[in-house]
């Protein structure tokens, strides 16, 4: 963990300018009728998920190329994540992938609380093969052909529930890379009847305060057809499952120019929005860092997640899902939190009233100028004072840096190769 004594240092140097931005915001939202410490508290209150994985550098299908300090294990992992929640105070959970991050139940708890973490979703993984494996998920894993690999598939997600209920963990993660590069090459129907089979099984196993979430992606590893590959498709298995099941939605996920935020809109209205892998991109599938390439479309689906926060048993559940292939992943993460925070704040500055008006009068222009209003303030004082209240750095990235995390490590941890493709 970083030294607080650093944090202290770096916070000292910032406050005065801080504070003279605070007052002044507070003032300039005073006028529009909104109390900047109802806005703080509410973020206070927002965390989340940092994924396990996001803390090693990622990469592309082509190459990764690690820094110094990469984590060995889920502790090293651990460690990082405890860290970007220590100078952001808005992380305060990790997401586990199993069977990567396997260990026994105790010593991850010893670890959470030693770092002061708790855990989000389990995640399973039947998109690769393991080394103790005895049949390969090549053609698929829960709508495999073959019923015995089908069958190794839900143990596996069933494996990964009972570790989750010893750690503290209420939900399962579902993706898989299920599909087909063919035209021809496998039928799209029985392919899915076999996948809502395996799925049904493992919901049955679900405990009674679990969630189940299964997430959909368009293309990749499966290029011609995935079996999950849209948000109709998602739906239609959150349907099928019952009450527990719900769609997570990965912001990666879609096809290009796709109206993400009505998406949203629609699962929160049939209640079937579970959660969400934040991430942003360019061209397709990008998994670049959070509000990098589109903010406002951060904002827009932010919108959305705060004007049904009253919604009763809408609880969705937030997590970064990103790949670093040229920073360091712990500067990434925080930098990306930041924004995922950054737009909720936003999103509470949109005065509700005032466009639920403009919509009923069809005035557009004013509608549209009322969310770029919001869009366009800067919180950046209310987000560098919640973390300041919080324990936390106002300059997470400058504090971290000054503390000297990374060379640290890469001093403790030894170097790792480059080759073979990274995460994506
Ligand atoms: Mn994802």
């Amino acid at each position: 963990m970083i030294d607080p004594d650093v944090i202290s240092r770096s916070n000292e140097n910032a406050l005065e300018h801080l504070k003279a931005d605070y007052d002044a915001l507070g003032e300039h939202l005073s006028r529009r009728r909104i109390d900047i410490e109802a806005i703080k508290a509410k973020v206070y209150d927002f965390g989340v998920a940092i994924p396990s994985w996001g803390v090693g550098t990622g990469g592309t299908r082509f190459a990764r190329f690690p820094g110094g300090g990469e984590p060995r294990d889920i502790f090293d992992k651990m460690d990082d994540c405890g860290v970007i929640h220590q100078l952001t105070r808005g992380t305060p959970t990790v997401s586990l992938h199993i069977p990567w991050d396997r260990a026994p139940a105790g010593d991850l708890l010893s670890k959470a609380e030693e770092v002061g973490l708790g855990f989000d979703a389990m995640n399973s993984n039947t998109f690769q093969d393991q080394p103790d494996q005895n049949l390969s998920y090549k053609f698929g894993s829960l709508s495999h052909s073959d019923a015995a690999t089908r069958a190794q598939a839900v143990e596996h997600n069933l494996s990964c529930i009972e570790l989750g209920q010893s750690i503290g963990s209420k939900a399962l993660t579902i993706w898989v890379g299920d599909g087909s590069n063919f035209p021809g090459q496998t039928n799209f129907a029985k392919q899915f009847e076999r996948y809502l089979n395996s799925a049904k099984e493992i919901y049955a196993g679900l405990p009674a305060d679990w969630r189940l979430l299964t997430e959909h992606k368009m293309y990749e590893p499966a290029f011609y057809s995935t079996v999950v590959q849209d948000w109709g498709s998602n739906y239609l298995i959150a349907t099928e499952l019952g009450e527990q099941a719900a769609c997570l939605v990965d912001l990666g996920h879609h096809a290009p120019n796709v109206n993400i935020e009505m998406i949203v809109s629609r699962l929160i209205q049939f209640g079937k929005l579970g959660g969400f892998h934040f991430n942003d991109s360019k061209y397709g599938d990008d998994d670049l860092d959070s509000g990098s390439i589109d903010p406002y479309r951060l904002f827009l689906v932010f919108n959305e997640l705060v004007d049904s926060e009253n919604v009763e048993g809408f609880h969705p559940m937030h997590m970064l899902d990103q790949s670093h292939n040229v920073t360091d992943p712990i500067e990434s993460l925080m930098s990306s939190a930041t924004e995922v925070l950054r737009s909720y704040a936003q999103a509470n500055l949109v005065d509700r009233n005032a466009l639920s008006q403009a919509q009923d009068a069809n005035d557009a222009l004013t509608a549209t100028n009322i969310l770029k209003t919001a869009f366009r303030t800067d919180v950046e004082p209310i987000l560098a004072m919640a973390r300041l209240d919080q324990g936390g750095a106002i300059h997470p990235i400058a504090a971290y840096r000054e503390a000297g995390y990374r060379q640290k490590v890469a001093s403790e941890r030894p170097e790792v190769s480059g080759a073979g493709g990274g995460i994506v």
